[in-house]
């Protein structure tokens, strides 16, 4: 690897808390960018996509069809037509259901990708059995079954295989959503797998499946409300029983030390959430996880966590606060 793009997401539309598109931002503020210079020889920042054109609030059997249609077409564009040879792609999101451009985008360059999907949810639903009709909840459905006859989804070309999507820590699954995993033979784990078994001994098993030569890309699609509602608060649908919250950091690094690691979302942190030290905690956990999986794509670990500030300079040159006291 040669060094990382950093591709900012605030997609906000799949869902009806606006704060999550504060999360890039947010991200930044809280030296994302120098942070990851500590791992990686060249970060590239592509900035934040622009939403604004891409349709307004709507009703529907899917809410901000439209928006969440075009925003995912421009999400898919943009990292179609980027030069990601050797390079890392990090999406911060913004909400889950950018991930259907993510992948979509990224299925133009590796075609034979893998994804592994951290969730407390399994964002699987199609619009006809959603019950909310948040889009943040449908993208895999997309990604699986093409545009399911709606116009706004015409653009999609890419079928992600089922055969090649992995589920980590799932524990609410609408009823429909168990029936498409069930009849597709998705492999998915649950937080109490990940806490009986441990990150590695599934990772291991589930990647042997999807991928028998152990040759194929990875994507990882992380979700912070995977991790279980006491360590998130600032992200829109906790879920309680989550994994262990290191076991969880292993599989992130587990993923990086593969290899094959080419990119990651990271998304549903909302800062708007919450009073301000428990949505630091969030942001911190985030950046923890971010951070920990970049390292061990550039094989630096254990990562030199949590960075001396005396190493770590912004721009101005001025020495960048230790992270662990950020929220002290
Ligand atoms: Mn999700």
């Amino acid at each position: 690897m040669k060094g990382i793009k950093l591709l900012g997401v605030p997609f906000k539309a799949g869902q009806p808390h606006s704060g999550v598109a504060q999360a890039p931002e947010a991200m930044r503020e809280n030296h994302l960018i120098p942070l990851l210079r500590a791992f990686s020889p060249r970060v590239d920042d592509l900035g934040d996509l622009d939403f604004s054109l891409c349709g307004d609030h709507s009703d529907g059997q899917i809410k901000n069809e439209r928006a969440s249609a075009l925003g995912n077409a421009l999400i898919s564009e943009s990292i179609q037509s980027e030069n990601l040879k050797d390079f890392f792609l990090l999406n911060i999101g913004g909400d889950h259901g950018l991930a259907l451009g993510t992948i979509h985008g990224l299925l133009h360059h590796y075609p034979d990708l893998i994804v592994v999907w951290a969730d407390a949810h399994g964002d699987i639903n199609t619009p006809d059995a959603s019950q909310s009709g948040n889009f943040h909840g449908m993208p895999l459905s997309f990604l699986l079954k093409g545009n399911q006859g709606r116009e706004e989804f015409a653009w999609l070309r890419k079928i992600l295989r089922p055969e090649r999507l992995i589920f980590m820590g799932p524990r609410d699954l609408d009823p429909a959503e168990k029936e498409i995993i069930r009849d597709l033979g998705i492999q998915w784990y649950s937080s109490d797998d990940i806490n009986s078994f441990g990150a590695e001994a599934l990772l291991q098993m589930a990647l042997r499946i999807a991928d028998p030569h152990g040759k194929a890309p990875i994507h990882l699609s992380f979700d912070v409300d995977v991790f279980d509602s006491e360590d998130v608060v600032a992200t829109g649908t906790r879920v309680p029983q989550g994994p262990d919250k290191n076991e969880m950091m292993k599989l992130g690094q587990l993923l990086g030390e593969t290899g094959r690691l080419q990119s990651m979302d990271l998304v549903e942190v909302n800062p708007d959430f919450s009073h301000e030290k428990k949505t630091c905690e969030t942001l911190e956990l985030a950046l923890r996880f971010t951070l920990s999986v970049t390292a061990s794509v550039f094989a630096q670990h254990p990562a030199p966590l949590m960075f001396p500030s005396e190493r770590l300079k912004n721009k101005a040159g001025t020495a960048v606060p230790a992270l662990l006291n950020y929220c002290s």
